[in-house]
């Protein structure tokens, strides 16, 4: 039997070869994506946290602990894929924004989003303002999503909604935020419309949203 300790202790451990066996294992006794993920996964990265504040490991190791966690997730988003319903829902950009290379929180959202059916072009970390608002356009998103890490990373996003708002687009996309030091009197103080803590009730109230909006756009003549 796969232990979900067992998952967290090689991710803590940068071991990424194991993580991936362990992972496929846990699939194979029938675990299911989701209890990898709260079980193993964050776990892990809490400890990883932790320990970092606590100046019990440095950079380093969270680095190696970083690149473990990133294996781990791409084994469970094939897990995950072949479950998501067939009939795309809508569609995403998403991205870590300018000068914040923090991209686990990121990519677990991804993955969620992914999950439920949503279409999701990930630019990665780093990502300028107008990459979000070109590659909004170019891929006909219904949502921008952003993450932020560092406190000061987080005006970026504001730089987007403005951005948007010059332009006239802003009421084409529906506006996610999210990260550690993100809030929700931040999030409505930028004019965002969604903010989430955690990448599972992100891709719930992503896809509730998208429903809605479906419903406000008009309909094509039959
Ligand atoms: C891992 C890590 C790193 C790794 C990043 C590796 C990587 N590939 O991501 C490395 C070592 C590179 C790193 C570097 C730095 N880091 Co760092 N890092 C962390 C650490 C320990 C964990 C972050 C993490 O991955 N958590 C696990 C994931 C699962 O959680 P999460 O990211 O919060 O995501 C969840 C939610 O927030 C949410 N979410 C996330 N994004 C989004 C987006 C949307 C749209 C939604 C709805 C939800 C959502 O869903 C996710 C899943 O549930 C945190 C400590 C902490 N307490 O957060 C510090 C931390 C974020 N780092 C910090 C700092 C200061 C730095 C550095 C400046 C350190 C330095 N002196 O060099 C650099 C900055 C580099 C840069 N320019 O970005 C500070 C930030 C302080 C602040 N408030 O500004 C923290 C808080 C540590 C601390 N207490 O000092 N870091």
């Amino acid at each position: 039997m796969t232990s979900f300790e067992e998952i967290s202790q090689a991710i803590e451990d940068g071991k990424g070869k194991q993580v991936k066996r362990l992972i496929e294992d846990a699939m194979e006794e029938g675990i299911s994506p989701e209890e990898v993920l709260n079980q193993g996964l964050l776990p892990a990265m809490e400890r990883v946290s932790r320990k970092y504040q606590n100046e019990q490991v440095f950079v380093p190791e969270v680095i190696l602990a970083s690149r473990a966690m990133e294996v781990g997730t791409a084994v469970l988003e094939e897990y995950m894929k072949e479950q998501a319903p067939r009939e795309p829902l809508g569609t995403v950009v998403i991205g870590t924004v300018k000068g914040d290379l923090h991209n686990i929180g990121k990519n677990l959202v991804a993955m969620m989003l992914r999950g439920l059916g949503l279409t999701v072009y990930d630019l990665g970390y780093d990502v300028e303002v107008d990459t979000f608002i070109g590659k909004a356009r170019e891929y006909q998103a219904d949502i921008i999503c952003m993450s932020a890490m560092l406190t000061t990373t987080m005006p970026e996003m504001k730089k987007v909604i403005g951005k948007l708002v010059n332009r006239r687009l802003r009421d084409q996309y529906i506006v996610m935020v999210g990260g550690a030091p993100v809030t929700e009197a931040f999030s409505r103080n930028i004019g965002a419309d969604i903010y989430t803590r955690d990448a599972g009730s992100a891709a719930l109230m992503a896809r509730e949203a998208v429903l809605a909006k479906r419903q406000r756009e008009p309909q094509p003549m039959s």
